[in-house]
């Protein structure tokens, strides 16, 4: 199998399934929940493609693999380079930088030399499997340089690159110390696409500016090659996630939820991994007055806040987490009544029908990260809502909200005008929101994650002659 070829192949840190063990110590693989595997699945399957990535767990060399119709092909990572490439480099440059330095990016050589040697080792496993003029579809910030390592060996191919997060203003990245060797390695391939305009805008003006290439709108001129830079926002299976909300399941669960928080008039659910980008913060903060101040009721009104665990070996997001603990332990020491704190936290992550029950259950949804690069949990409340009832608060700094426009706006990092939408939203009429809540169903559903995949690949497809 090891000599088999394809004529697609995505290539991602991640393979698209997880690791289980039963109590015998059996082991099996079952594929992650996430957008990008549903929209990959019908694509990999039309294609007989396969999919290269990294299995999770340190110092592991497994041989190709096939699981859910898909063909398998792990890339080991050692313990240091866990380390360096993915919490370093990965998570500790490019995830801050790209995200407006809303932490410090720290820049360390040897992080940079273990992100290149682990980029080159993804290249490698590409250029091995990929098929005479194959489709290569490398994803994200932890793979930029494989474009260029994997056209410098096998130049026949079709290359395309897709980056789930922002690319930030020039001005922004030119901090990194290894900014043309990243801009260089994306322009190995044919297409890079962005979430919004605005990352490609600026991937082509840093191209202009500090590789001083020739550009003309979406394109820039590399040697004897032009590269295509443009917007695919990224989207959810829309119907899939409605199926789902839709089932009886899911509807008792919604109800059940409500009452274990104790029938809230109003109820409010943010779910978010527990990352400093999401803006829970400021999202607690607004809360905790609200709620202090006694705008909000804490007999008729409740925030769920779920917090996915996330790069807890990471040091910011372990500050974070203490962050938040303290202020959600704070409002509720102070407003809370025996069986009635104002504030649920649970520091967990659920299967997906737990997540549409969530989804479901909740009168207003907030979404208040201080940059992102699409949102995709905004997208599946949406989706789940097929009462069109129900309530977007969404953050100016998603990048769903280029595309969610009636959502209720906010600057999150503006508190007080945070609190005033929130209460603004809360107050709002029944028949306002509902024509809300039908623009926003319909813009997701026209746009889902096929939508996605179909117009990125049909832009990476060569030309007829
Ligand atoms: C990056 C970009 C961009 C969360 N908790 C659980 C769970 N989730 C699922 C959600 C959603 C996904 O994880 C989170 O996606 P987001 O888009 O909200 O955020 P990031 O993880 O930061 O994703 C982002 C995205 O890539 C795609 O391009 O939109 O901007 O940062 O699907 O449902 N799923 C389950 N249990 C959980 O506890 N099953």
């Amino acid at each position: 199998m090891a000599d088999q070829k394809y004529d697609f192949v995505v290539v991602a840190n991640r393979l698209p399934v997880d690791r289980h063990r039963d109590a015998d110590g059996n082991v099996t693989w079952r594929t992650s929940p996430g957008g990008l595997v549903t929209a990959m699945e019908p694509v990999m399957a039309s294609h007989d493609g396969a999919w290269i990535g990294w299995t999770g767990a340190p110092d592991e060399e497994l041989e190709p693999f096939d699981e859910a119709h898909m063909h398998l092909v792990p890339v080991p990572l050692s313990q240091q380079e866990i380390n360096e490439y993915y919490e370093g480099f990965s998570n500790s440059t490019l995830w801050p930088l790209y995200h407006d330095a809303v932490e410090a990016p720290e820049f360390h050589r040897e992080w940079w030399d273990a992100y290149v040697q682990v980029n080159q080792r993804f290249a490698d496993r590409a250029a091995a499997v990929a098929d005479k003029h194959a489709t290569v579809w490398v994803q994200d910030y932890q793979l930029q340089l494989v474009p260029a390592m994997l056209r410098e060996q096998r130049p026949d191919l079709r290359i395309g690159f897709f980056l789930h997060i922002p690319f930030p203003p020039v001005e922004l990245f030119q901090q990194l110390p290894w900014r043309r060797q990243i801009c260089e390695g994306l322009l190995g391939a044919d297409l890079v696409g962005f979430q919004l305009n605005g990352g490609a805008r600026n991937f082509v003006r840093t191209c202009r500016v500090r590789l001083g290439l020739k550009t003309h709108r979406d394109q820039i001129n590399v040697e004897d090659r032009i590269v295509e830079a443009r917007a695919y926002p990224i989207s959810i299976d829309a119907q899939g996630f409605a199926d789902l909300a839709g089932t009886e399941e899911v509807a008792a669960r919604a109800i059940e939820i409500r009452e274990d928080l104790g029938s809230p008039e109003t109820l409010f659910v943010g779910i978010d991994r527990l990352d400093y980008t999401k803006g829970l913060r400021q999202r607690f903060q607004a809360f905790g007055e609200l709620f202090s101040s006694g705008q909000l009721d804490p007999d008729s009104t409740h925030f769920l806040q779920v917090a996915t665990p996330s790069r807890e070996r990471v040091e910011q997001y372990m500050r974070l987490r203490d962050d938040i603990e303290l202020l959600v332990g704070r409002t509720n020491g102070h407003i809370g009544r025996i069986g009635m704190p104002p504030i649920s936290y649970l520091h967990a992550s659920y299967p997906r029908t737990e997540m549409a029950a969530l989804y479901r259950a909740a009168d207003i949804m907030v979404v208040t990260p201080l940059r992102d690069g699409m949102n995709l949990v905004a997208k599946e409340f949406i989706a789940c809502r097929d009462g069109n009832n129900g309530a977007l608060v969404l953050s100016e700094f998603a990048g769903a909200a280029a595309e969610l426009k009636q959502a209720y706006m906010v600057n999150p990092h503006d508190i007080n005008g945070l609190k005033n939408v929130i209460l603004r939203t809360m107050d709002d009429d029944a028949a306002n929101r509902a024509r809300r809540m039908k623009a926003m169903r319909k813009q997701v559903f026209e746009h889902d994650i096929n939508h996605w995949a179909d117009r990125f690949l049909s832009d990476l497809a060569p030309e007829e002659d």
